[in-house]
């Protein structure tokens, strides 16, 4: 008979083997361009199960959608300090652009 507090931490193992293949990436929107870590990008590689916070650091509104075969969604029109996130199950390749400023692109390439 297994105690409840083994039970529990079987759990947690489990949970931190789960979660420790998909990570949490935050991709800005700052000055109508796409930016990681400070550094704009146009591109960028991610793992399956990975989920992308798209923050807009801009005074203004953005939209994020994907009209990609890997991936087709819209998250909608969010304001300045919000974010909102997608999660990409399957490899493959999307592209994500604001509805609101078309000069902003980027691809998201999944492994
Ligand atoms: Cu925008």
């Amino acid at each position: 008979m297994l105690s409840k507090k083994t039970v529990a931490a079987a759990l947690v193992t489990l949970f931190m083997s789960a979660s420790a293949s998909a990570a949490d990436i935050t991709v800005a929107q700052n000055n109508k361009s796409f930016k990681k870590d400070g550094a704009q990008i146009e591109a960028m590689t991610i793992n399956a199960g990975d989920t992308i916070h798209f923050k807009n650091e801009d005074p203004f509104f953005h939209n994020i959608f994907s009209l990609s075969d890997l991936k087709t969604f819209d998250l909608g029109s969010y304001p300045a300090g919000e974010s909102k996130a997608v999660t990409f199950d399957q490899p493959g390749e999307a592209e994500i652009e604001c509805a609101i400023h078309p000069e902003m692109y980027m691809v998201i390439e999944v492994k």
